[in-house]
C-alpha cells in the first residue's frame, strides 16, 4: 500500500522557488523536516527555540528574525538534498524524534503521547496499524474466511484497505452509488469540514491534496475517491445495496446478511464476520413539525440536497442552526429573496480566521516534496487541540458559575467568544442576545467560524426567527410568534445519532436483536464489539463521535486496529470472537461514569444530538484520545470469548 508517505516527489524547483516556498510554511515544522533530512539534531538544540504554542499559528511565537535564520537553514539543507537527487530521509532515533516533539510543542510531551504520535505519524513508514496474519507458512488462510462491510464511507473505506493490504478477502455493500458515505451525501452548498483538512484524512497515504485548510465537500469526496481508487476497491464492492438484516448462524459461525438493490429486490450474502463502516451521522432526522407533508413547495433535508431547486429570488426557510445549517446559510444568501433561519437553540463559534482559507502555495509545495513535513504539522494540529481541549467540558461542581459554565478553562473560553460575537454585533442588542449561548462552550458542537454566520445574519433580507415552530402550512411556517411565508424549506436538523445501526436489524446468538440488548442504550466493548454478537465489529458507533475536537478518523483507525487483531485470530482459524459480558459491562459502566464528569449530558443542555432519547450521550468518545489509542493498540485476550 502506499504507506511510505514520506516518499515525496522529488524537488526539481529552482532555488528562489524553494525560497519562496518556505516562506509560507510553519517553520518549527520545517525545522523538523531539516533533521530528517541530515539526521543532525542541531537545529534543534540551537539558540532559537518555539516559546509559546499559540492556536492556529503553526509558529511557535518566533520572531520573524528568527525564522528568517532558520529558514535561511532550511534552504541551504534542502538545495544540497535537492543536488544530491533527494535520498531518503534518516531514520531518526526515537529519543531525537521525541526530543523534536518537545522542541515544537514548548514542553515536555509525555512517553504515552509520544507512542501514540510516532504510531499516527509512522516516520519510519512501517505501517504500524496494518493486520498482522499469522505467518501463512506455519497458519494458513481458512479457505472459507471473507469479510462483509456494510457501507463504503470513510470507515468502511479504511476496512477495505486494511482487509485488501492483509489480502483477507471481502465484498462492501454500500447504499449508495459511490463511495464517501458523508462526503457523497452531504452536497449542501456550503458543506465543509471543520477539522483541519490534514487531520482529517487517513494517516497513511499522501495528505497534499487539499486546497482549502479547512476542504469543501467535493475535494473531500474526490481525497476518498483517490484511497478507493489507489488501492483498487472497487473490484471489492456492490454498489447500491442496502442491508436491511444480519443473522449470526452459530452453527456454521457466519453472519446471514440480506439487503435490497436498487431495483428493490432481495438478496443474501454471508460472511465469517461482519463490518459495520454505517456511521451515526447517516441518517437524517426529519423533524416531526405539524403539517410539514403538506407544504406545497419543496422541502428537504441538507443530506438530501435537491439540486433540482432552485433557490434564486425565492423566500427560503432554513431550520437548524447546526453545523450544516450555519455553513448553508452564509452559502445561499446571495441568491435567495429571503433567508428566514429558524434557530432553536444558538451555537458557540471558535475564530478561526483561516476556515475559508487556500492552503498558501509554499505549504502546498512543502506537503508535496519535504519529507515528513505533512507529518509535523499533524503532529502540531494534534497537540495543540483534542485532549486539552477536553477539560473544556468537564464539570466542576464547585464552580460558581456552574452550569452557565463548567470550570474556570470554560468561563476564559465564554469570555473569549462573547467578545467575538460582540465585536461582530455588539451594535445590535437583539441580535446578540439571540446568538449567544447560555450553555458552557463545547457543551453541544463547537463551530469554526471566520465570521461568515453573523456576517449572513446581519443582511437586511435575513431573519433570524427564535420562536417556537408551531406548525407548517402550504406556504408558510408558523411560530409562537408570527407566520413566516416561504417557498422552499431545507431542514439542517440533523441525524437519527442514537438509533445506532437503525434501521438495519441486527440478531445474534439464540436470536436475540441489538435493538432489544440495546434498549435504546447503544455501547461495545471498546465501543465496537458486543457479547452474542460474535465477529460484529461496529466502526463508527457507540461512543465514537469526537466532540472535543479531533477526527474521528484517528478513532476509527484505532478502531480498525483492534478489529484487525480480532480478524488475525480468524483468519487463522478460529471460528469466532466477541468480549465476556463482564468487559462488555464493565466498559460500559466506566464509558458512562466518565460521559457523566463532562457537561454533554448535563440535564441543563435541553436540545443536543448528543442526547438520546432518556436525555443520556452513547455516542459521544469520553476519553482522551491517547487513551482510546491505548486502549485499543493490543486484543486483550483477558476480555474475550475465543471458540
Ligand atoms: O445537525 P445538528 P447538523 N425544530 O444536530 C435544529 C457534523 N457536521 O447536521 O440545537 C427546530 O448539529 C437543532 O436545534 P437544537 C458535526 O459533527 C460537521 O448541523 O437541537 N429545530 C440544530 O440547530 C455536527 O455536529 C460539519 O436546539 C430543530 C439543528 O437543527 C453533526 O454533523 C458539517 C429541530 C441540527 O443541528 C450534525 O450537524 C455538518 C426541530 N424539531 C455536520 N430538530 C462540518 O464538519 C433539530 N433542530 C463542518
Amino acid at each position: 500500500m502506499a504507506h511510505g508517505h514520506l516518499h515525496v516527489e522529488p524537488v526539481t524547483d529552482g532555488d528562489d522557488e524553494i525560497a519562496a516556498a518556505l516562506e509560507d510554511v510553519s517553520v518549527p515544522a520545517l525545522t523538523a523536516v531539516l533533521v530528517g533530512l541530515t539526521g543532525d539534531p542541531a537545529p534543534v538544540r540551537g539558540p532559537i527555540r518555539p516559546r509559546q504554542w499559540v492556536h492556529n499559528e503553526f509558529q511557535g511565537a518566533l520572531t520573524e528574525d528568527e525564522k528568517a535564520l532558520l529558514r535561511r537553514d532550511a534552504l541551504a539543507v534542502i538545495r544540497s538534498w535537492r543536488d544530491a537527487g533527494c535520498p531518503p530521509a534518516k531514520e531518526l532515533d526515537p529519543a531525537l524524534v521525541h526530543e523534536i516533539m518537545n522542541w515544537i510543542a514548548c514542553e515536555p510531551v509525555p512517553d504515552d503521547y509520544v507512542a501514540m504520535y510516532r504510531d499516527e505519524m509512522d516516520l519510519e513508514g512501517r505501517n504500524p496499524r496494518a493486520i498482522r496474519l499469522p505467518d501463512p507458512e506455519q497458519v494458513p488462510l481458512d479457505p472459507g474466511f471473507g469479510v462483509l462491510v456494510i457501507g463504503c464511507g470513510e470507515s468502511g473505506l479504511l476496512a477495505g484497505i486494511r482487509l485488501k493490504e492483509a489480502g483477507i478477502p471481502f465484498t462492501i455493500l454500500e447504499k449508495n452509488a459511490d463511495v464517501g458515505g458523508t462526503w457523497y451525501e452531504n452536497r449542501y452548498p456550503g458543506a465543509r469540514v471543520d477539522v483541519a483538512s490534514h487531520y482529517y484524512n487517513y494517516s497513511f497515504g499522501p495528505n497534499d491534496s487539499f486546497s482549502e485548510y479547512y476542504a469543501r465537500q467535493p475535494e473531500l469526496y474526490r481525497y476518498f475517491r483517490a484511497r478507493f481508487d489507489e488501492h483498487g476497491i472497487g473490484a471489492h464492492v456492490r454498489w447500491r445495496c442496502e442491508v436491511e438484516r444480519a443473522v449470526w448462524d452459530d452453527d456454521g459461525a457466519r453472519w446471514q446478511v440480506t439487503y435490497r438493490t436498487a431495483d428493490g429486490t432481495t438478496h443474501t450474502a454471508s460472511a465469517s464476520a461482519l463490518i459495520s463502516g454505517v456511521g451515526l451521522l447517516s441518517r437524517p432526522l426529519i423533524p416531526d413539525i405539524p403539517g410539514l407533508a403538506d407544504f406545497a413547495g419543496p422541502a428537504f433535508h441538507s443530506a438530501q440536497w435537491d439540486e433540482r431547486v432552485d433557490l434564486g429570488g425565492r423566500r427560503v426557510a432554513l431550520i437548524g442552526a447546526g453545523a450544516s445549517g450555519f455553513q448553508l446559510g452564509p452559502a445561499v444568501v446571495d441568491e435567495v429573496e429571503r433567508l428566514t433561519v429558524f434557530q432553536r437553540t444558538p451555537q458557540w463559534m471558535a475564530p478561526n480566521p483561516r476556515y475559508h482559507d487556500q492552503i498558501r502555495p509554499g505549504e502546498r509545495w512543502a506537503m508535496r516534496h519535504l519529507p515528513g513535513y505533512g507529518r509535523w504539522y499533524r503532529f502540531m494540529l494534534m497537540w495543540q487541540s483534542s485532549d486539552r481541549l477536553l477539560e473544556l467540558v468537564r464539570v466542576d461542581p464547585e464552580w460558581p458559575d456552574f452550569p452557565r459554565t463548567a470550570n474556570a478553562f470554560s468561563a476564559t473560553r465564554r469570555e473569549a467568544f462573547v467578545r467575538w460575537i460582540d465585536e461582530q454585533v455588539g451594535d445590535d442588542p437583539d441580535l446578540a442576545r439571540k446568538v449567544t449561548p447560555d450553555y458552557p462552550p463545547m457543551a453541544k458542537r463547537m463551530l469554526q467560524d471566520n465570521g461568515s454566520w453573523l456576517r449572513c445574519l446581519r443582511r437586511p433580507h435575513v431573519d433570524l426567527v427564535n420562536d417556537q415552530i408551531l406548525r407548517v402550512e402550504p406556504d408558510a411556517i408558523v411560530t409562537t410568534a408570527g407566520r413566516h411565508e416561504v417557498d422552499v424549506i431545507v431542514m439542517a436538523t440533523g441525524f437519527r445519532a442514537s438509533e445506532v445501526l437503525w434501521p438495519m436489524e441486527i440478531v445474534g446468538r439464540g436470536g436475540v436483536s441489538l435493538t432489544d440488548v440495546w434498549q435504546g442504550r447503544p455501547a461495545g466493548y471498546l465501543n465496537i464489539t458486543v457479547p452474542d454478537f460474535p465477529n460484529l465489529f461496529i466502526l463508527g458507533g457507540p461512543a465514537t463521535s469526537l466532540a472535543h475536537a479531533g477526527s474521528v478518523i484517528f478513532l476509527t483507525e484505532c478502531q480498525m486496529r483492534y478489529v484487525g487483531d480480532a480478524l488475525a485470530l480468524l483468519a487463522g482459524g478460529r471460528r469466532s470472537i466477541e468480549p465476556t459480558p463482564t468487559a462488555y459491562a464493565r466498559y460500559a459502566e466506566d464509558l458512562q461514569a466518565e460521559i457523566g464528569t463532562l457537561m454533554w449530558g448535563h440535564p441543563s443542555i435541553e436540545h443536543s444530538w448528543y442526547k438520546a432519547a432518556d436525555g443520556r450521550v452513547y455516542v459521544l468518545c469520553p476519553w482522551r484520545l491517547v487513551d482510546y489509542w491505548a486502549m485499543t493498540a493490543r486484543l486483550k485476550p483477558e476480555d474475550h470469548t475465543v471458540s
